[in-house]
């Protein structure tokens, strides 16, 4: 079973913290890092006036269950010293469950697929490295395809640029 975590940060050290959420996941209980994206340079979406962000996601192996999963998520964000404020605000580390599987979970504090991963290029464009073939199992399209909509829609429109690549995984345990 796939289970996609997306990540972004636009404070401080925003690499330093993606690597300590990195190392925090992959010590948790039954569960390992597969795969790890390059690191992408965004453009704040939704709340314009914050810096940059960069975004990445990783593919886990996991038997914790998507509540299990999510508690243990939000306490590695409390842990590297999230405070929120203003929603889609800016963050030191924000885990988001993109994909737990082709499980869809509909509940007011669990909402999976996360929603808007279609209309995100910080989430589609790390996703389309380690996840073209992917199948978005509310959507019933592939990530490739998803990525190939996006393009379409924002024509002429600068994209996510790469600025790091696969830096994280020599630092993290991926054991
Ligand atoms: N929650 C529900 N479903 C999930 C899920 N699948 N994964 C609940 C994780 N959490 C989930 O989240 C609020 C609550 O959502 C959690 O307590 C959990 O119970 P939050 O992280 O405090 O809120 P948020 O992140 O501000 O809101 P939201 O709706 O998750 O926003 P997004 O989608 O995460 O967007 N621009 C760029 N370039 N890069 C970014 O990473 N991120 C955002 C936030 C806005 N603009 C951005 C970026
Ligand atoms: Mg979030």
């Amino acid at each position: 079973m796939s289970v996609y975590i997306g990540f972004g940060t636009n404070l401080g050290d925003r690499l330093g913290y993606i690597k300590q959420a990195l190392e925090q996941i992959a010590a948790l209980p039954e569960t390992r890092i597969i795969q790890v994206s390059s690191i992408y340079e965004t453009a704040p979406v939704g709340f314009a006036d914050q810096g940059n962000f960069l975004n990445g996601v990783c593919r886990l192996a996991t038997s914790l269950s998507p509540d299990a999963l999510l508690q243990a998520l939000l306490a590695i964000e409390d842990h590297l010293g999230r405070v929120r404020t203003v929603r889609w605000g800016p963050r030191t580390i924000d885990l988001d469950i993109l994909f737990y599987g082709d499980l869809i979970i509909r509940q007011s504090k669990l909402t999976i697929p996360h929603p808007a991963i279609a209309d995100r290029g910080f989430v589609l464009y790390p996703l389309q490295e380690i996840a073209a073939s992917f199948i978005h199992p509310e959507l019933g399209e592939s990530i490739a395809s998803l990525v190939c909509h996006f393009q379409q829609r924002h024509q002429g429109e600068v994209p996510p640029v790469v600025v790091l690549q696969k830096v994280i995984l020599n630092t993290v345990s991926c054991g």
